[in-house]
């Protein structure tokens, strides 16, 4: 019996092509990164330039997060202009002829700080290691265990908060989920997002995602995972 979520190849096509537009959209967004730039302007830019590029729409609402915001998973963007020496993290995606994106990148805008690089540190290698784990016939639960232990192990197992990934598709949020109670079992074809992140209220956040095609093990998106600093 064929597995549910698995993509055809015309849907993984329309899939690509939105992760290609939010890659195209996510190089507009840094463009336009300066001092003073809001959380709310960025957004925006992203919901025009989406637009513009062909997609239907964004997927979701936007994330677009300065500093101790970045603590908060969800955060609604606002009006708090941006300063040097703060984290980023952006979280969009588009759809494409019905099919979703989902991505998120966090990076420093200057210097950042030794705990801001640290963590930052921890949260790749998770992620790495999450996507290293998405093959066919994994427990969902263990893709979610092998980036979740690395937090673990530096000691932020607190501050990881949410699972480490969901199937996308027509869909932003689909089956299945990869957190510690999934009962799901990965196949060859599904898409699932893998987007570790480390929260600490009133300081910082990092989050990085990926969606990855089960059984390839690339990442949609070409931007790369290491931490990229805008002076
Ligand atoms: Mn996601």
């Amino acid at each position: 019996m064929q597995n549910d979520h698995v993509k055809s190849a015309e849907e993984l096509a329309l899939m690509r092509r939105a992760a290609a537009v939010t890659d195209d959209v996510y190089d507009h967004l840094l463009s336009c990164v300066r001092e003073g730039v809001t959380e709310k302007e960025l957004a925006d830019e992203v919901l025009k330039k989406t637009r513009e590029l062909g997609a239907e729409d964004i997927s979701f609402d936007t994330i677009v997060a300065f500093g101790e915001s970045g603590a908060e998973p969800h955060h609604v963007p606002t009006d708090k202009p941006l300063e040097r020496g703060m984290l980023v993290t952006v979280d969009m995606g588009a759809v494409v002829g019905g099919f979703c994106s989902d991505f998120t990148r966090t990076f420093a805008f200057g210097d950042v700080g030794e705990e801001e690089r640290s963590v930052y540190d921890i949260v790749y290698r998770a992620q790495k290691a999450g996507i290293a784990a998405v093959r066919p016939e994994v427990m969902c639960r263990a893709a979610d265990a092998a980036a979740r232990d690395i937090i673990a192990e530096a000691g932020y197992g607190e501050s990881y908060i949410h699972g480490t990934g969901h199937g996308v598709g027509r869909e932003i949020h689909e089956p299945p989920t990869l957190n510690p109670k999934s009962e799901e079992t990965l196949a060859a074809g599904q898409v699932v997002t893998v987007e570790p992140g480390i929260y600490l209220a009133g300081r910082m956040g990092v989050r990085i995602e990926d969606m990855v095609l089960v059984g390839e093990g690339r990442p949609f998106s070409r931007h790369a995972t290491e931490l990229l600093t805008l002076r």
